[in-house]
């Protein structure tokens, strides 16, 4: 197996500078924090969030453009990117930098041609066949999961597993980013298990304070990395 830093190295040098951040902030409007979703992605990105994805399935096209817009400004603002959950069209009217697929979606080949290569393609997957098809097809980061129980989704089916998520990484050439009830307590597990990054909903955007909660997170996700190439360094 590669450790983490020939692993990253392995990746295309387009991929390692366009796929800059390591906590990946999913929005759900039913369960952000009293405020509301705007505000609460504001204080993510105050505590340090560089990257969201809009995932607003049950809004249609004018509706999801007008929040992507007003998400792209809040962003902007603070030198983050901006991903639509499935939708090209929205993608590419609100100025996102990209788009996130799921097993639903227009196939990455479709979105990239309609995208063109300056944009970004992350796509959900399920399981390590699935990991390497996306690479394959030209995705720049997978997300992965779901890793461990996530009570915001149990639609989608009993958790992978750590050990699942550690064979899809050894194995990926894109960033792979953990994803399902990913929080404090387990970055240290999902990082030593070879994630590029975290995932995640509620851990921030249910918290009380999603600022707080965020700054924590990065903090977290910064210093398990951290250790991670240490103790590669170390054994090496
Ligand atoms: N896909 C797999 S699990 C999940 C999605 C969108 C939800 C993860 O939510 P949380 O709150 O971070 O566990």
């Amino acid at each position: 197996m590669l450790d983490v830093t020939a692993r990253r190295e392995s990746f295309p040098v387009g991929i390692r500078a366009a796929v800059d951040f390591r906590v990946y902030l999913i929005t759900d409007r039913e369960l952000a924090s009293g405020c509301g979703l705007l505000p609460a992605v504001e204080r993510a990105l105050a505590g340090g969030v560089r990257a969201v994805q809009l995932r607003e399935k049950d809004l249609g096209g004018r509706e999801l453009l007008e929040l992507a817009r007003k998400m792209r400004e809040l962003t902007a603002r603070h030198g983050a990117k901006l991903l639509v959950n499935d939708r090209v069209d929205v993608a590419l009217a609100s100025g996102a930098d990209g788009v996130h697929l799921g097993e639903s979606s227009i196939p990455p080949e479709e979105a990239r041609r309609l995208l063109g290569p300056g944009r970004l393609i992350g796509v959900s997957t399920h399981s390590g066949e699935q990991l390497a098809a996306v690479q394959a097809a030209g995705a720049d980061f997978a997300v992965f999961g779901p890793v461990y129980y996530t009570p915001s989704k149990a639609a989608y089916g009993p958790p992978l597993g750590v050990d699942a998520l550690r064979r899809a990484c050894a194995s990926a050439r894109i960033p792979v980013f953990a994803l399902g009830g990913v929080g404090p307590r387990n970055i240290n597990e999902v990082i030593a298990a070879g994630a590029d990054g975290i995932a995640m909903i509620s851990a921030i955007l249910a918290a009380e304070d999603p600022q707080r909660a965020a700054s924590e997170i990065n903090d977290s996700v910064n210093d398990a990395i951290s250790k991670h190439r240490e103790g590669q360094e170390e054994r090496s």
